[in-house]
């Protein structure tokens, strides 16, 4: 016969959530790439490139060992002609021209400068750039700029707070809320999600779902462990938002770009001694403490299994869920519910297990989806 068979490769599926994607990433070099591609095209609000680079990124992630030639990824979804001259640039090069041209632009760096602040979104970034700030002390010294309390507050912790959270660290935030949560409620639930549930080395906050297995009882839950946070001396920031979900008002099936449970964006002083090995060196310094973003989230009981993986994440896992729901099975999921459009009814869930079922899914754990 002549010529080679080729190579069977195992079919790679479009969606990350029918993907197994560990934290071990091989292919970090085009990864990171198409972050800056990705970034970039959000930035400048062209959604479509964006998600396009994103969804490329996360089916290389998936890949069990490095791209070392463009045959590596012959028949993989996703990578179309622009993320493949990219790559290849990179292949050849070491590097890609088009995404150092990015990184070295004024508007890219300022704007990825200024949303690296707690509470500075890209519209309010966007409106800094255009009016002529180029840095902190720009924006901290212009009479005209009125800073909102959660920005002043991300000045303040902005040091801290850029440095990325260990899991020491963010075990020691769980052991705090913890004790917090079960003196006010002994039988409460309490969850971590977020990249540290996926197993997550480093992380920009800690996330955690909290809840009260009586319905309603959850109510309270939050102002409860605010309160107490603030009592015990750690509470350096706080937005408290209440629930605006309401099962009767069901099927309101519009979008929603975040969920409507009770939630809280805190900070929190935690300190750095007595942590089981000890903190990382780096997160130590001469004060003996350091301020951490800490995501409290509180869904009723009922809605517990909806709200865990809806956090849990990783995005792009979410919205690959989301959108495999809709386009594959006439469903739709988000972090309260998931409605069968077909048969016009709401699918029960009490585990993360009973949602994959419904979707005719195979079971991914936590830590395989970090697409
Ligand atoms: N989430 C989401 N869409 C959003 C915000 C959050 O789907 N707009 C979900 C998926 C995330 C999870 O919530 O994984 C937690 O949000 P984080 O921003 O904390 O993301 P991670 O915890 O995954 O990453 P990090 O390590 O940066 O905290
Ligand atoms: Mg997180």
């Amino acid at each position: 016969p002549e010529g080679a068979t080729p190579t069977p490769v195992a079919t790679v599926s479009q969606y990350a959530c029918q993907r197994r994607t560990s934290t071990e990433n091989y292919n970090k070099i085009f990864t990171d790439a198409f972050e800056v591609l990705a970034e970039s095209y959000e930035l400048s609000e062209f959604e479509g490139q964006c998600l396009a680079f994103r969804k490329a990124a996360s089916v290389l992630k998936c890949l069990p060992g490095v791209v070392r030639c463009l045959g590596d990824i012959r028949g993989l979804p996703c990578l179309g002609e622009h993320t493949k001259s990219i790559m290849e640039d990179i292949l050849q090069c070491g590097r890609s021209f088009e995404v150092e041209k990015i990184l070295s632009d004024e508007r890219y760096q300022t704007l990825k400068l200024f949303t690296s602040v707690f509470g500075v979104g890209p519209k309010t970034a966007e409106k800094w750039y255009r009016a002529g700030l180029r840095s902190f002390s720009d924006i901290l010294t212009e009479p005209s700029i009125h800073l909102n309390r959660m920005q002043q507050t991300g000045f303040l912790h902005y040091k801290d707070i850029s440095r990325a959270v260990s899991k020491a660290e963010a075990r020691a935030l769980g052991n705090i809320i913890d004790e917090a949560v079960h003196a006010i409620t002994p039988d409460a639930v309490l969850a971590l999600t977020g990249g540290f549930r996926r197993g997550k080395e480093f992380g920009h906050d800690v996330d955690f779902l909290v809840t009260t297995p009586e319905l309603g009882r959850e109510k309270s839950l939050l102002p409860d462990i605010i309160d107490r946070l603030k009592q015990d001396g750690i509470l350096l920031y706080c937005d408290y938002q209440a629930s605006t979900f309401d099962i009767s008002k069901l099927p309101s099936l519009r979008f929603e770009a975040m969920d409507l449970f009770a939630k809280c964006f805190l900070i929190l002083r935690l300190k750095g001694s007595k942590v089981e090995g000890g903190l990382n060196s780096a997160a130590e310094d001469h004060r003996g403490w350091r301020a951490v973003r800490v995501d409290l989230v509180s869904p009723p009981m009922d809605r517990y299994a909806y709200a865990l993986l809806g956090w849990t994440g990783s995005r792009q896992f979410e919205r690959d869920l989301r959108r495999f729901a809709r386009f594959e099975r006439q469903m739709r999921l988000d972090n309260h519910i998931l409605y069968d459009k077909t048969k016009n009814e709401f699918l029960a869930a009490t585990t993360e297990k009973d949602i994959f079922d419904h979707l005719g899914l195979e079971y991914i754990e936590p830590w395989q989806r970090n697409a």
